[in-house]
Formats: C-alpha cells, sequence, structure tokens
C-alpha cells in the first residue's frame, strides 16, 4: 500500500516515516508529488490536519495522512499553537525557529513569574482516503520551556522544551526517546490502535 505523507516540513515528515516505519507501508512526500500546500485557515489542529489531508487525497488519488501541530504556552493562553508555524515567518515567508523562540521567551518573561513556565506539544494526524471518509486523532505532551535553547537534535520548537520528568530537552535527546513520549507519537499509537 502507498500512503501520501501530506507535509512539505522535513522535520515531520522524517519522525513520520520512522514512527510508520515497523509496519512497511510505502510512504511518499508530498513535496515528491509537487502537491501544493494548502491554506490552514482552519481554527483547530484537527481542522488543519483534516484539510491538508483532504486535498492531497483528493488530489493524489491516493490515501493521505496530514500532521497539524504545535507548541501551546499556558502563560501565552496557548499560543503560538495553531500559529507555531507562522511565529518564525518573516515577511517573505522564510523560517527562523530562533527567531520563533524568542519571541516565545519574551512573551512568556513579559507575562511575569507567576505566569509560570508551563507548556504543552499538541499533533492532530489526520487520515484521509479518496473515496471521502477520514478519521483524525490528537496526541500531548506536557512540559516546560527553558531558556537558552539546548540541543541541535529534532526541529522547531524542540531545543526550548523539556518533557514532564525528563532533564534534556527534545533537542538534546535521541529521535528514539523522543518518539518514546512525543505528542506525535501518542497520536500515531491512536492512528494505530484504530487502524488494527
Ligand atoms: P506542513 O503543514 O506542511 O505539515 P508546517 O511546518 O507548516 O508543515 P504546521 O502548520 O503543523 O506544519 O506547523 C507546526 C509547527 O509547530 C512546525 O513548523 C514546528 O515548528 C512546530 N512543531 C510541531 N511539532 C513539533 C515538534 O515535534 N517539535 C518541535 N516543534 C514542533
Amino acid at each position: 500500500p502507498k500512503l501520501v505523507i501530506a507535509t512539505h516540513n522535513a522535520g515531520k515528515l522524517r519522525e513520520i516515516r520512522d514512527l510508520l516505519a515497523p509496519f512497511g507501508i510505502e510512504c511518499v512526500g508530498a513535496a515528491e508529488l509537487n502537491l501544493p500546500e494548502p491554506e490552514e485557515i482552519g481554527n483547530t489542529f484537527v481542522d488543519n490536519a483534516e484539510l491538508k489531508a483532504r486535498e492531497a487525497a483528493d488530489l493524489s488519488g491516493l490515501p493521505a495522512l496530514a500532521d497539524d501541530s504545535g507548541l501551546s504556552v499556558d502563560a501565552l493562553h496557548g499560543n503560538p499553537g495553531i500559529f507555531s508555524a507562522r511565529w518564525a515567518e518573516d515577511e517573505a515567508g522564510n523560517r527562523d525557529f530562533t527567531r520563533a523562540m524568542e519571541r516565545v521567551w519574551q512573551e512568556v518573561e513579559a507575562a511575569g513569574p507567576d505566569a509560570g513556565h508551563d507548556a504543552h506539544f499538541v499533533c492532530a494526524l489526520s487520515l484521509a482516503w479518496p473515496d471521502g471518509s477520514i478519521e483524525s486523532f490528537e496526541g500531548k505532551v506536557h512540559g516546560t520551556l527553558v531558556w537558552p535553547p539546548r540541543g541541535d537534535k529534532g526541529f522547531g520548537y524542540d531545543p526550548m522544551f523539556i518533557a514532564a520528568g525528563m532533564d534534556q530537552t527534545f533537542a538534546e535527546i535521541e529521535p528514539a526517546d523522543k518518539h518514546a513520549i512525543s505528542h506525535r507519537a501518542e497520536a500515531f499509537r491512536k492512528l494505530i490502535d484504530a487502524l488494527a
């Protein structure tokens, strides 16, 4: 079976390939198929994952899996949340996560010490079929933000996030250790359970 991974984010694609590796499913990335990046106009992670998966399945005629994810910070009332990628973009649309992490930390500091440093990552996965059916699954991991960022593994906001019970950031630990506890891994467990 062939599955379209409806993402243009290389870090996500790498993790999704890792998480699907045990199942022997042939995966093809959206960029390899020259699929466009749909505008993410939804108000929730699930809405955005569904619109990306639906479009990729319709355009390719293949089942498509999309991931919409982000970092929700308690002190920032859940921001950047579904805007996590946008917080990294400049006017030209280029992404710089050093900048995005700086903005998050500045706003956390501005919220004052009582607001705390708690945050969580969310991942919504949607699996869309060419016949129109669609299923979605959500995973979460709670943790704490730290400054300065640490580590060069992972992607996005990983260097400033320490999962509950750990003392290293998601960018300092091995991918396999992130996959044991991450928001994405939890969403995948739910997806696999539903398909089994
Ligand atoms: P696609 O829509 O093409 O999949 P994207 O990067 O635009 O790629 P999102 O809209 O879902 O995807 O943006 C989510 C952002 O949240 C992403 O760019 C990361 O910076 C961040 N993010 C998501 N999961 C993460 C993780 O496991 N570790 C660190 N940052 C993560």
